[in-house]
């Protein structure tokens, strides 16, 4: 008979690869080291620490698939996921940090972007010298992207941008903005545009008050007439399938992220429950909350163990989009409740920030809604079986 290990039930350990084992050993203790003594203060105050960029790129957690001669590291999606899990464990708004950086922002410019973008992109993007934001949501357009109102124009030499994008994170302290529009010069389909802070017209104002991911700082994109040159385009992808493209890569790192955040309340839970005495026992001896810790076990471990196929299946080029919605919204959904339940399970405790547990349940909030919101992969996912559009 096997062993069985209580925190990696399905020996999740010794299904990778060496490499990606070190890259995941090195990830974590940069999370625990340089990132967990800095995250309660983040949040409270939301403080934005663009250095956290320069930091991870020395780690080599920026552009993870991306080739090293474009200072990315060249690995899997196994080790993209693994690095998103790490990080979340710390906080949701670090992985966002990390995750647009590297699939919304150099992805779209290594996979659509033409050679002189790549170089000129790519290298400071890795070393996080640049911070790069994803502009697709606008005010009147969420969970319906196709709806957008921003406009490319076709003017000499370049394009005139005019509209607006929403909920954008990065977006107050970014160099370099990946944003979506209509083009008139291309019948109307959406393309993808690289623009550069400073350019005349384009400004970046941050949405306050958020009670949610506070340590990642989120802002509008207004685009007022921004007047670029022909370069800007991405000339390699045309209509929906270009966000989708990016989307499909940062939707499956979130579910491993996801993952991470919950194996962090996981764990504070069962501490707290096998440490707080209540009727002259741990409460970790009562029938209730070993139940709530075996479903948490449970979830963790069948989450990750599916994060992990569909990893091994990207590496092969053999994901499908929907298997991507499954894990996004199974492990959202499930790092979500499982951080209430933590919560709840630390008592009065669980309120205060010194726990930890309630800001990774804020957290999760709104990473149960970005990317896609549970009941729309839901709708992907209803499309795939039935063939019937439910949407509209
Ligand atoms: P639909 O008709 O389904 O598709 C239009 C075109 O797109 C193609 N496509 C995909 N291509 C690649 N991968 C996918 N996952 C794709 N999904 C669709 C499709 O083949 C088609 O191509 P073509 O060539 O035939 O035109 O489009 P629809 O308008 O009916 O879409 C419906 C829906 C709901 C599926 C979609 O719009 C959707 O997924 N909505 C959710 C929006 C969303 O996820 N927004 C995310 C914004 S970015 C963000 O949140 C970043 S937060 C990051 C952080 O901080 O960590
Ligand atoms: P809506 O689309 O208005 O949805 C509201 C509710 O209606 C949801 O419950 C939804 O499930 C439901 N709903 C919508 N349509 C249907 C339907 N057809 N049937 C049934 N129910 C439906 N976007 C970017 O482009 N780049 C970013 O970097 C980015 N970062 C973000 C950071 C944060 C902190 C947040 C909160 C959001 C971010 N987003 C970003 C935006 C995010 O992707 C959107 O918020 C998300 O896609 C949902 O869109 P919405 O907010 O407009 O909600």
């Amino acid at each position: 008979l096997g062993a069985f290990t209580w925190d990696d039930p399905f020996r999740l350990n010794d299904q990778l690869s060496e490499e990606e084992r070190m890259l995941a050993e090195g990830a974590r203790a940069f999370a625990q080291e340089k990132l967990a003594p800095r995250v309660t203060e983040a949040f409270e105050n939301e403080t934005v620490e663009p250095e956290i960029f320069v930091e991870m790129g020395q780690m080599g957690l920026l552009g993870v698939t991306v080739p090293e001669e474009y200072g990315g590291i060249g690995a899997g999606y196994v080790s993209y996921g693994l690095v998103a899990r790490e990080v979340e464990r710390v906080d949701s708004g670090y992985r966002s940090m990390m995750s647009v950086q590297s699939s919304l922002v150099m992805y779209p410019i290594y996979a659509y972007g033409s050679e002189p973008q790549r170089q000129k992109y790519l290298p400071k993007l890795a070393s996080g010298e640049w911070i790069g934001c994803f502009g697709l949501t606008e005010p009147d357009a969420g969970s319906d992207p196709g709806g957008m109102k921003t406009r490319a124009t076709k003017i000499d030499g370049g394009y005139r941008l005019s509209g607006s994008k929403m909920w954008i994170s990065n977006a107050p302290i970014a160099d370099v903005f990946v944003v979506w529009a209509k083009s008139d010069a291309h019948d109307g389909k959406i393309r993808g545009f690289v623009l550069d802070k400073g350019t005349k017209g384009l400004s970046a104002p941050k949405i306050g008050n958020k009670l949610s991911l506070r340590a990642s700082v989120t802002g509008e994109i207004v685009l007022d007439g921004v007047e670029v040159g022909e370069d800007a385009l991405l000339p390699h992808v045309s209509g929906l399938k270009g966000p989708f493209g990016c989307l499909n890569r940062a939707r499956y790192g979130i579910a491993w992220g996801a993952m991470g955040a919950a194996e962090f309340c996981w764990h504070a839970a069962r501490n707290y429950g096998l440490d707080r005495k209540q009727f002259g026992k741990p409460i970790a001896q009562t029938q209730l909350f070993q139940r709530k810790l075996a479903e948490m076990q449970t979830e963790i471990s069948l989450g990750l163990q599916a994060a992990l196929r569909v990893g091994r299946l990207m590496d092969e080029a053999q994901a499908a989009p929907e298997m991507i919605s499954i894990i996004k919204r199974n492990n959202c959904g499930k790092a979500l409740d499982i951080a209430r339940m933590a919560r709840d399970m630390h008592g009065g405790n669980g309120i205060s920030a010194e726990f930890q547990v309630i800001r990774h349940m804020l957290n999760l909030e709104t990473v149960n809604t970005y990317e896609g919101t549970h009941d729309v992969h839901a709708l992907i996912l209803g499309r795939a079986q039935t063939g019937l559009q439910a949407f509209f």
